[in-house]
């Protein structure tokens, strides 16, 4: 699979490192081929070079518009030397070997971005160079591509080490950079043709066409199959919005996927209520009562059945969507009472293991957040220690906490969220929020534990919740400054553990 290159055909726009290539080529008694401008360059190196006319028999034409379309160049370029037949047309028609194409092609983009005419623009579609870019590429077998200028140095250092023979592994890899050449050259004349956005030609071709986005003069789609995950059994259309809450809906609950009844609900992504109950109607209240004024407008979800007395109590309330995994009969008829209420049946499919979205002008990705606080994991770090109802709860307002906007803490009691404050610049202001909205809705906080997404950086936190009744804190710890919160703590009789997991939503 290791060849030695005999013969080559260089056509190339930028000739910037080319002078060491043709050098090295002509050291190891490669016959060169070459177009117009690029012969020219060679034979001022004083290295001798086969006009492709002296091959072809036939001039360049319209222009240059076609110099080295023609099958005696293709014939040495595709031919298979391991076919028989191929083997005896290259005799037959007299057509000379290729062992190695250098092309670097006219620059499209370059042209576009200078502000040329259209006609200046046309004229730099490079038709020839790329079609010698992917036939080398195709038939990599036999024959080496370099594909452009940026591939130079690289085939340089192949060509030396190598001492003018290539390795199949080598000859792959340069047709993967001539796929990638290609491609990306194509896609950039694409661009310039397509006078809408690509992401929304792309996106109301294979997308669900939405309303709008975020907001009305926002064009939104989304890429997913609603269907799989819901059925929809009444209600207007969803919204780009109502979908990033049916999104936040569906992972909160997730947490909370084998407790007793548990019922949330969730303004702007983030939960304003939850609560689990004995019955799904007592945990619709009590997670109402968490937050009666943001849940006007927002998304409810269920982690079992809807049943009548359920559905009676949510049907007093203006709500956008509810989610369940199942609803009685009657319950369905109760909340079809609304026209616009959307009324969705969540069936059991996984989410996906990654995120993503844009950044600057490309992509993140990253792994979902599958990490789950459990008592297992926690560590106790103060003198006084959670009870279990304590400790039940730091897990509930944990589960809570992974699943609001950073910065976020979390107040829950007695398996009900009390308040957050969410989405902060600072801790100290999360906390803040959080014991003014409860103690606005009439909540004792005494008794009450707080959960914080990252470690606290100084005793701040502490001291506040301290004076406002808190008596339990789950954080995951690893702030240098640790020891104060804990002296705090152990100082005021609040218990805390450790998690050792943050959970930054941003
Ligand atoms: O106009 S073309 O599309 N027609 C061709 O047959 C052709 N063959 C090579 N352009 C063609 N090329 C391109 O010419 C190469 O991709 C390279 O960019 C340029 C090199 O021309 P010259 O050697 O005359 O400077």
């Amino acid at each position: 699979t290791t060849k030695p290159i005999q013969s080559a055909l260089i056509s190339v726009f930028s000739k910037d490192g080319l002078e060491p290539i043709v050098r090295k080529l002509h050291d190891l008694n490669v016959t060169i081929y070459s177009t117009g401008g690029t012969e020219e360059f060679i034979k001022n190196l004083g290295i001798p070079v086969v006009p492709v006319e002296e091959v072809t028999d036939y001039p360049s034409i319209l222009g240059g518009r076609v110099k080295t379309l023609h099958p005696k160049i293709f014939g040495g370029i595709l031919n298979r030397q391991d076919n028989a037949s191929d083997v005896a047309q290259m005799e037959e028609y007299q057509i000379p070997q290729l062992d190695l194409v250098i092309v670097d092609l006219y620059p499209f983009e370059k042209t576009v971005a200078s502000g040329a005419s259209e006609a200046d623009i046309i004229e730099k579609i490079d038709i020839g160079g790329i079609s010698l870019i992917r036939a080398a590429a195709k038939n990599f077998k036999d024959t080496v591509i370099v594909p452009s200028v940026n591939e130079y140095s690289l085939f340089l250092e192949m060509l030396t080490s190598g001492n003018g023979s290539t390795t199949l592994a080598q000859r792959k890899f340069l047709a993967s950079r001539a796929f990638h050449t290609s491609s990306h050259y194509d896609t950039a004349i694409f661009n310039y043709f397509n006078e809408e956005e690509t992401i929304f030609k792309v996106s109301s071709d294979q997308g669900q066409v939405l309303r709008y986005g975020e907001n009305p003069h926002q064009k939104g789609f989304f890429f997913g199959d609603f269907d799989a995950m819901f059925t929809k059994l009444h209600g207007k259309e969803l919204s780009y919005n109502n979908l990033l809450d049916v999104d936040a809906a569906v992972n909160l609950i997730l947490e909370f996927k084998n407790n007793e009844p548990t019922f949330a609900i969730l303004k702007h992504n983030n939960a304003c209520g939850l609560a689990t109950r004995s019955t799904m109607k007592a945990a619709y209240l009590d997670a109402l009562a968490g937050d009666p004024t943001s849940a006007f407008g927002g998304v409810l979800i269920a982690n079992g059945r809807i049943d009548l007395a359920t559905a009676q109590e949510i049907n007093q309330l203006f709500c956008e969507v509810v989610i369940a995994p199942a609803y009685d009969a009657e319950a369905i008829a109760v909340l079809q009472e609304k026209k616009n209420r959307i009324i969705l049946v969540q069936h059991e499919v996984a989410l996906p293991n990654q995120n993503l979205r844009t950044c600057l002008n490309g992509l993140l990705i990253q792994d979902r957040n599958n990490s789950t606080d459990t008592k297992a994991g926690l560590t106790y770090v103060t003198t006084s220690k959670p009870t279990d109802q304590e400790i039940d709860d730091l897990l509930f307002a944990s589960k809570i906490c992974k699943n609001t906007k950073s910065n976020t803490i979390v107040l829950a009691k007695n398996g009900q969220l009390i308040a957050s404050g969410t989405g902060q610049t600072s801790r100290v202001d999360a906390l803040r929020q959080a014991i003014e909205k409860a103690n606005s809705f009439g909540f004792d906080l005494k008794g009450a534990v707080m959960a914080s997404d990252a470690f606290f950086p100084f005793p701040d936190c502490v001291e506040i919740a301290n004076h406002a009744g808190i008596t339990a804190v789950i954080q995951p710890g690893g702030s240098i400054k640790d020891e104060l919160s804990i002296n705090y703590c152990n100082e005021n009789n609040v218990a805390m553990v450790f998690t050792g997991t943050r959970h930054f939503k941003h």
